[in-house]
């Protein structure tokens, strides 16, 4: 009877140990890694592609962006989207402030904002889906000559939903992109994105899990009678 029980579950156990080694961690930086210091009169993508979960889930990811610092005191925001696709490969930019006046003064969010969806040279073909992930402002806390005196470290971790979106939209052509529309000037040493993955569960784990219950259910049921 014990050498019954052991060999149900020690090959369950295998199997487990084994899809739990093989989780994936991928990580993204683009070029320029700091994205061209994210300046105010420009929104960016950041398409990435050639995105191969390997049949795996997404169960978590991380954006990143190092010391992160306004340029001014002037009221800010950040727009940060997932979109399912770019038009451009890598990093790319559209002109949101033609005037390119200074100090710019105009914050909207071009990506939920249509007026420039027309132009030609828009990041987006039109319909492109895409999530919101959040906006966010930052301080101006950045003084060169004070030692220590530096930026934000802003760690944005993807809600449940968003991470459903970013893997529907990497099995959508094995690709996917980030926009930023930076409404001021964002000094930065650095953005990274990393995705969390690991194995779907196979059926013949389950199967072989389910077995090696069933067996201690029967071992635990002949003890008892
Ligand atoms: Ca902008
Ligand atoms: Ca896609
Ligand atoms: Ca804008
Ligand atoms: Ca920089």
């Amino acid at each position: 009877m014990r050498f019954i029980r052991f060999s149900l579950l020690v090959p369950t156990l295998m199997l487990l140990v084994a899809s739990a080694a093989s989780a994936d961690t991928l990580t993204f930086i683009p070029n320029p890694a700091d994205l061209g210091d994210l300046d105010h009169h420009y929104v960016y993508t950041w398409r990435i592609d050639n995105v191969n979960l390997n049949g795996q889930v997404v169960t978590g990811a991380t954006l990143r962006i190092n010391n992160i610092r306004n340029w001014d005191n002037n009221p800010n925001m950040l727009f940060i989207y997932l979109l399912d696709t770019a038009k451009g490969s890598g990093v790319r930019s559209f002109v949101d402030d033609p005037s390119f006046s200074a100090p710019v003064t105009d914050i909207t969010d071009d990506f939920a904002n249509t007026r420039y969806h027309n132009n030609s040279n828009w990041l987006l073909a039109a319909g492109t889906s895409m999530t919101k992930l959040t906006q966010q402002s930052f301080l101006k806390d950045y003084n060169p000559s004070v030692p220590g005196n530096q930026g934000t470290n802003f760690v944005y971790v993807f809600t449940t939903s968003q991470l459903q979106a970013l893997q529907n939209y990497i099995l959508n052509g094995n690709n996917f992109a980030l926009g930023f529309d930076s409404d001021c000037h964002y000094f930065n040493d650095g953005v990274s994105l990393t995705i969390e993955t690991r194995p779907v569960p196979e059926p013949t784990t389950l199967a072989l899990l389910g077995s090696g219950l069933a067996g201690l259910y029967l071992r635990r049921r002949r003890r008892m009678s």
